[in-house]
């Protein structure tokens, strides 16, 4: 009886599926692609040979299909870490609680995650419309303080943390351990970078339009600590998949270079060689 979750804290809609990505367990397939963009469902999608499951609620929109043969399925996160905590455990709910009697399932499954999404880079030499495989990440968005956390540490953070200037930000990294396993999916990307996660989009990120950031050099120090690229929701999803026993990777395509000033001539050509890129390496 002890591990029978309450009605408030597994919260289920009238069909059973859970509260906000309104899925049931058969909905999904083991291997999921997480977009940012709602629009960019579609558009994974309509590559796959067929789309059996479309279900969505607020910015989360599933499709669920075969491609060459193979399940899988495509969702939107919509922006930010704090809706890929709701991603994160109402997916692993799916396959590790039984929903039915609200009870932990005695085996665990398993799940593949790949996001697929864009970032700006903040190292010069970063080109726009280029693939990034996310190797360290730096979660600066807060999320995984709320959470039992795992210790980690190797190079890149100990040399960060070491350095990392700004007091009131309390810094946390996570990295790629699942990366060998990938083959050309890992080898293929023209970038391997340390990926910052941050809570927003303008001042966090260093952008200024009428409001001051904390500090005019956020990217070259940044940059300076090991960090080629900025973006909204990589942090939580390693972490996350980590302490859930899930395998996750990110693969950014590069839209925007801060230090030069440069954005994607052609954005939406930019995400099509994305999704046809990541496809191509997920399932042969
Ligand atoms: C900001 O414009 C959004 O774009 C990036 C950021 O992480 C944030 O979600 O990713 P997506 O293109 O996957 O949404
Ligand atoms: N996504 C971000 O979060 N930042 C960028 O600069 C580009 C995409």
């Amino acid at each position: 009886m002890l591990n029978k979750l309450a009605a408030s804290e597994l919260v289920l809609n009238e069909d059973g599926s859970v509260y906000h990505l309104n899925l049931l367990p058969e909905d999904i397939a083991e291997k999921i692609i997480l977009v940012g963009d709602p629009d960019r469902v579609a558009k994974v999608s309509k590559y796959f040979d067929k789309v059996e499951v479309k279900k969505n609620k607020r910015e989360f929109y599933t499709h669920t299909g075969t491609l060459r043969g193979e399940r899988i399925t495509v969702m939107s996160t919509g922006i930010g870490t704090e809706n890929i905590d709701i991603v994160m455990n109402e997916l692993d709910a799916l396959v590790n609680i039984d929903l039915k009697n609200k009870e932990f399932k005695a085996e665990h499954s398993a799940l593949q995650l790949f996001r697929m999404g864009t970032c700006g880079s903040v190292n010069p030499d970063v080109q726009v419309d280029n693939m990034l495989v996310t190797q360290n990440v730096v979660g600066l968005d807060g999320l995984m303080h709320f959470y039992q956390d795992y210790e980690f540490e190797n190079e890149f953070s100990k040399n960060f943390l070491e350095q990392f200037p700004y007091p009131k930000i309390k810094p946390m990294l996570y990295f790629a351990d699942w990366a060998e396993e990938l083959g050309e999916l890992y080898k293929d990307a023209k970038y391997h970078g340390n990926t910052a996660t941050f809570p927003g989009f303008y001042a966090p990120q260093g952008r200024q339009l009428r409001l001051k950031a904390v500090d005019d050099k956020f990217l070259e120090t940044l940059n300076n600590l090991g960090v080629t690229n900025f973006e909204m929701e990589t942090s939580a999803i390693y972490a996350l998949s980590k302490l859930l026993g899930h395998k996750a990777i990110t693969v950014n395509n590069v839209i925007a270079n801060r230090r030069r000033g440069e954005f994607s001539a052609d954005h939406h050509t930019s995400e099509k060689n994305l999704i046809e890129w990541v496809l191509e390496r997920i399932i042969k």
